[in-house]
Protein backbone atom coordinates (compact mmCIF):
# COMPACT_ATOMS: atom_id res chain seq x y z
CA UNK A 1 0.00 0.00 0.00
CA UNK A 2 1.09 3.78 -0.78
CA UNK A 3 2.40 5.62 1.69
CA UNK A 4 -0.34 8.32 3.41
CA UNK A 5 0.40 11.71 2.86
CA UNK A 6 3.80 12.92 4.93
CA UNK A 7 3.81 9.60 6.88
CA UNK A 8 7.69 8.69 6.22
CA UNK A 9 8.01 5.72 4.11
CA UNK A 10 8.13 1.87 6.11
CA UNK A 11 11.46 1.41 7.84
CA UNK A 12 12.77 5.15 7.64
CA UNK A 13 13.86 6.58 10.78
CA UNK A 14 14.46 9.89 11.81
CA UNK A 15 17.88 10.50 12.46
CA UNK A 16 17.92 12.93 15.37
CA UNK A 17 15.78 9.79 16.93
CA UNK A 18 17.30 6.63 19.19
CA UNK A 19 16.48 3.69 16.68
CA UNK A 20 15.46 1.80 19.71
CA UNK A 21 12.75 4.51 20.76
CA UNK A 22 13.69 3.98 24.70
CA UNK A 23 14.33 6.75 26.63
CA UNK A 24 18.07 7.75 27.56
CA UNK A 25 18.45 9.33 31.35
CA UNK A 26 20.66 12.33 30.64
CA UNK A 27 22.74 15.07 32.68
CA UNK A 28 23.06 18.37 31.98
CA UNK A 29 25.24 21.07 32.69
CA UNK A 30 24.21 24.77 32.79
CA UNK A 31 26.75 27.81 33.29
CA UNK A 32 26.36 31.52 32.79
CA UNK A 33 28.53 34.42 34.14
CA UNK A 34 27.65 37.34 31.83
CA UNK A 35 24.67 39.67 31.43
CA UNK A 36 22.50 38.65 34.44
CA UNK A 37 23.33 35.08 34.84
CA UNK A 38 20.44 34.27 36.69
CA UNK A 39 18.25 35.19 33.95
CA UNK A 40 19.82 33.09 30.99
CA UNK A 41 20.04 29.86 33.42
CA UNK A 42 15.71 30.72 34.24
CA UNK A 43 15.40 31.18 30.53
CA UNK A 44 17.63 28.29 29.76
CA UNK A 45 15.80 25.77 31.76
CA UNK A 46 12.53 26.88 29.91
CA UNK A 47 14.06 25.92 26.43
CA UNK A 48 15.19 22.62 28.01
CA UNK A 49 11.63 21.94 29.72
CA UNK A 50 10.45 22.30 25.91
CA UNK A 51 13.08 20.14 23.93
CA UNK A 52 11.12 17.82 21.29
CA UNK A 53 10.94 13.83 22.29
CA UNK A 54 12.29 14.81 25.92
CA UNK A 55 11.18 15.15 29.58
CA UNK A 56 12.96 17.69 31.96
CA UNK A 57 12.29 15.78 34.98
CA UNK A 58 15.06 16.92 37.75
CA UNK A 59 16.43 20.34 37.98
CA UNK A 60 18.99 21.07 40.65
CA UNK A 61 19.43 24.67 43.00
CA UNK A 62 21.04 26.96 41.25
CA UNK A 63 24.99 27.77 42.82
CA UNK A 64 27.31 30.48 42.38
CA UNK A 65 31.07 29.27 42.03
CA UNK A 66 34.54 31.19 41.36
CA UNK A 67 35.92 30.17 37.67
CA UNK A 68 37.27 27.47 37.06
CA UNK A 69 40.39 28.56 34.23
CA UNK A 70 40.66 32.05 33.39
CA UNK A 71 40.59 34.27 36.71
CA UNK A 72 39.65 37.76 35.10
CA UNK A 73 35.79 36.61 34.64
CA UNK A 74 33.39 37.26 37.01
CA UNK A 75 31.60 34.05 39.33
CA UNK A 76 29.71 31.75 38.04
CA UNK A 77 25.58 30.29 38.41
CA UNK A 78 26.03 26.51 37.26
CA UNK A 79 22.97 24.02 37.77
CA UNK A 80 22.02 20.80 36.65
CA UNK A 81 19.27 18.69 34.98
CA UNK A 82 18.21 15.49 34.53
CA UNK A 83 16.39 15.05 31.26
CA UNK A 84 14.81 11.58 29.81
CA UNK A 85 14.80 12.07 25.71
CA UNK A 86 14.39 10.00 22.97
CA UNK A 87 16.87 12.02 20.70
CA UNK A 88 20.66 10.94 19.85
CA UNK A 89 23.33 12.58 21.49
CA UNK A 90 24.39 14.75 18.62
CA UNK A 91 20.70 15.79 17.94
CA UNK A 92 20.84 17.05 21.49
CA UNK A 93 23.74 18.87 21.00
CA UNK A 94 22.49 20.51 18.42
CA UNK A 95 19.38 21.45 20.11
CA UNK A 96 21.75 22.69 23.11
CA UNK A 97 23.92 24.81 21.03
CA UNK A 98 20.69 26.50 19.07
CA UNK A 99 19.61 27.22 22.86
CA UNK A 100 22.79 28.40 23.02
CA UNK A 101 23.17 30.69 20.17
CA UNK A 102 19.59 32.46 21.40
CA UNK A 103 21.54 33.41 24.35
CA UNK A 104 23.63 35.16 22.32
CA UNK A 105 26.71 32.73 23.16
CA UNK A 106 30.05 33.76 21.48
CA UNK A 107 33.21 31.62 21.77
CA UNK A 108 36.13 33.55 21.93
CA UNK A 109 37.84 32.19 24.69
CA UNK A 110 38.48 28.41 26.06
CA UNK A 111 36.99 28.57 29.69
CA UNK A 112 36.54 32.51 29.11
CA UNK A 113 33.23 34.31 30.01
CA UNK A 114 30.18 33.17 28.45
CA UNK A 115 26.45 33.90 28.80
CA UNK A 116 25.36 30.50 28.48
CA UNK A 117 27.11 26.87 28.50
CA UNK A 118 24.98 23.77 28.25
CA UNK A 119 26.92 20.19 28.70
CA UNK A 120 26.01 17.14 28.06
CA UNK A 121 27.72 15.60 31.36
CA UNK A 122 26.31 11.65 31.19
CA UNK A 123 24.01 9.86 28.76
CA UNK A 124 22.87 7.09 30.03
CA UNK A 125 26.22 4.93 30.78
CA UNK A 126 27.24 5.77 27.19
CA UNK A 127 30.91 6.37 26.58
CA UNK A 128 31.09 8.74 23.59
CA UNK A 129 34.58 9.59 21.80
CA UNK A 130 33.45 11.51 18.26
CA UNK A 131 34.74 15.02 16.65
CA UNK A 132 31.85 16.86 18.42
CA UNK A 133 31.16 15.21 21.24
CA UNK A 134 32.90 13.52 24.58
CA UNK A 135 30.90 11.65 27.67
CA UNK A 136 30.95 11.73 30.04
CA UNK A 137 32.29 15.10 29.88
CA UNK A 138 36.23 15.19 30.13
CA UNK A 139 36.30 17.35 33.30
CA UNK A 140 33.50 16.69 34.85
CA UNK A 141 34.74 13.85 38.10
CA UNK A 142 36.56 17.16 39.66
CA UNK A 143 34.39 19.88 39.15
CA UNK A 144 32.41 20.99 42.49
CA UNK A 145 30.36 23.28 40.24
CA UNK A 146 29.18 19.99 38.65
CA UNK A 147 29.21 17.38 41.09
CA UNK A 148 27.60 19.59 44.02
CA UNK A 149 24.36 20.30 41.90
CA UNK A 150 24.46 16.61 39.97
CA UNK A 151 24.71 14.94 44.02
CA UNK A 152 21.09 16.44 44.94
CA UNK A 153 19.54 15.26 42.10
CA UNK A 154 21.70 11.82 41.30
CA UNK A 155 23.50 11.09 44.05
CA UNK A 156 23.77 7.44 42.83
CA UNK A 157 24.73 8.41 39.49
CA UNK A 158 28.31 7.19 38.28
CA UNK A 159 31.07 8.38 36.01
CA UNK A 160 32.20 5.69 34.22
CA UNK A 161 35.95 5.21 35.44
CA UNK A 162 35.39 7.43 38.04
CA UNK A 163 33.18 6.44 40.69
CA UNK A 164 30.05 7.24 42.19
CA UNK A 165 28.89 11.26 42.40
CA UNK A 166 28.91 11.14 46.28
CA UNK A 167 32.10 9.77 46.17
CA UNK A 168 34.19 12.01 44.59
CA UNK A 169 32.34 14.80 46.24
CA UNK A 170 34.00 13.58 49.13
CA UNK A 171 37.61 14.17 47.80
CA UNK A 172 37.27 17.69 46.49
CA UNK A 173 36.96 21.42 47.95
CA UNK A 174 33.55 22.67 47.50
CA UNK A 175 34.07 25.93 49.74
CA UNK A 176 33.81 28.57 47.13
CA UNK A 177 30.05 27.25 45.78
CA UNK A 178 27.20 28.92 47.63
CA UNK A 179 23.61 28.43 46.51
CA UNK A 180 21.29 30.84 45.20
CA UNK A 181 18.62 31.63 47.26
CA UNK A 182 17.00 34.76 45.56
CA UNK A 183 15.25 33.33 42.34
N1 LIG B 1 31.80 19.07 23.11
C1 LIG B 1 32.50 17.94 23.33
N2 LIG B 1 31.93 17.23 24.30
C2 LIG B 1 30.84 17.93 24.71
C3 LIG B 1 29.85 17.68 25.70
N3 LIG B 1 29.89 16.58 26.47
N4 LIG B 1 28.84 18.60 25.86
C4 LIG B 1 32.19 20.04 22.08
C5 LIG B 1 28.80 19.73 25.08
N5 LIG B 1 29.74 20.01 24.12
C6 LIG B 1 30.74 19.11 23.94
O1 LIG B 1 32.42 23.74 23.47
C7 LIG B 1 33.35 23.41 22.50
C8 LIG B 1 32.91 22.13 21.79
O2 LIG B 1 32.90 21.08 22.73
C9 LIG B 1 31.50 22.15 21.24
O3 LIG B 1 31.43 22.67 19.96
C10 LIG B 1 31.09 20.67 21.27
O4 LIG B 1 31.12 20.11 19.97
P1 LIG B 1 32.17 25.24 23.79
O5 LIG B 1 30.97 25.31 24.68
O6 LIG B 1 32.16 26.01 22.53
O7 LIG B 1 33.53 25.70 24.48
P2 LIG B 1 33.92 25.76 26.00
O8 LIG B 1 32.72 25.52 26.84
O9 LIG B 1 34.71 27.00 26.25
O10 LIG B 1 34.92 24.59 26.10
P3 LIG B 1 34.77 23.38 26.99
O11 LIG B 1 36.07 22.64 26.90
O12 LIG B 1 33.51 22.66 26.72
O13 LIG B 1 34.69 24.08 28.42
P4 LIG B 1 33.86 23.55 29.60
O14 LIG B 1 34.43 22.25 30.04
O15 LIG B 1 32.42 23.64 29.27
O16 LIG B 1 34.23 24.61 30.71
N6 LIG B 1 33.93 27.67 35.97
C11 LIG B 1 32.79 27.67 36.68
N7 LIG B 1 32.83 27.99 37.99
N8 LIG B 1 31.60 27.32 36.11
C12 LIG B 1 31.51 26.97 34.78
O17 LIG B 1 30.40 26.68 34.30
N9 LIG B 1 32.72 26.55 32.71
C13 LIG B 1 33.84 26.48 32.02
C14 LIG B 1 33.80 25.93 30.65
C15 LIG B 1 35.15 26.86 32.61
N10 LIG B 1 35.06 27.30 33.96
C16 LIG B 1 33.91 27.31 34.65
C17 LIG B 1 32.70 26.94 34.01
MG1 LIG C 1 31.05 23.76 27.04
Amino acid sequence: MAGRGSDPPAGAINPGVRKSGFMARVFIGLGSNLDDPLKHIQSALDGLAKLPDSTLTKVSSLYYSRPIGPQDQPDFVNAVVQLETRLTPEALLDHLQAIEARHSRERKKKWGPRTLDLDILLFDDDMICTRRLRVPHPEMHHRGFVLVPLNEIAPNACIIGHGSVSTLLEEIDTSDLSRVTDT
